[in-house]
């Protein structure tokens, strides 16, 4: 796939408790990124979309607090979700970002596939199981990407995906694994392949 132009087209935040609903009326095609805060959900729209900053990065966890929209080739949207397990977030910050989950996935109705964003070097949380079983649930293809393996030796690589293999084995809707590297780019011609697919159908 080749992206011609990214630009960020809607901002959803929350504000006041009260969910702003203008994604309800987004009805372009979705590839949505889901993943716990920090993992670099920001970084592999960044790495994808071959630009360096559209999407907003930072040492700083929970960055990303609102779905922030990316609108691709004039057709479809990178959809990036605010991160879950965001450790310093008062227990109203953390309903706040369940009532604007549950919209997005109650409210859009094509979304095409979801990468599940983890790190490679963690080990799969609750929360990770959770949002996994969820997709399931809602019956939504998800790819798993295990970012940050420029971290990891070839070695551990080696260890580690097939640990996560089993963890998704069982699992309907995951419909592939594959270690990433924002950094270097590793994984990433697999990614545009599979998104190619999808947005072929
Ligand atoms: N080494 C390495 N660092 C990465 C990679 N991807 C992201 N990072 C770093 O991880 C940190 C978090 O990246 P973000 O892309 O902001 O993560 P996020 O998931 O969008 O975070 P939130 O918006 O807070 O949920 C940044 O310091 C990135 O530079 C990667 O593949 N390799
Ligand atoms: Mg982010």
């Amino acid at each position: 796939m080749k992206i011609n132009s990214v630009n960020l087209k809607y901002v959803v935040a929350v504000q006041e408790n009260n969910v702003i609903s203008e994604y309800k009326s987004v009805e372009e095609p979705q590839i949505v990124f889901v993943g716990r805060s920090n993992v670099g959900k920001s970084s592999l729209i960044n790495s994808l979309s071959g630009r360096v900053k559209i999407a907003r990065i930072s040492n700083t966890p929970g960055k990303t607090r609102q779905i922030n929209y990316y609108l691709v080739n004039n057709s479809f949207y990178f959809v990036d979700l605010p991160g879950y397990g965001f450790a310093k977030e008062s227990q109203a910050a953390r309903n706040n970002w369940k009532n604007l989950i549950e919209d997005y996935f109650t409210y859009t109705k094509k979304i095409l596939l979801c990468f599940l964003i983890l790190d490679i070097r963690n080990e799969l949380s609750l929360l990770d199981r959770n949002m996994a079983d969820w997709l399931d649930h809602l019956n939504l293809k998800h790819i798993v990407v295990l970012n940050k393996a420029d971290k990891l030796s070839n070695n551990e690589l080696s260890q580690k995906i097939p640990k996560f293999q089993t963890h998704f084995a069982d699992s309907r809707f995951c419909t592939g694994i594959f270690p990433y590297s924002s950094l270097t780019g590793k994984g990433k011609i697999e990614l545009q392949k599979i998104m190619d697919v999808m947005l072929s159908q």
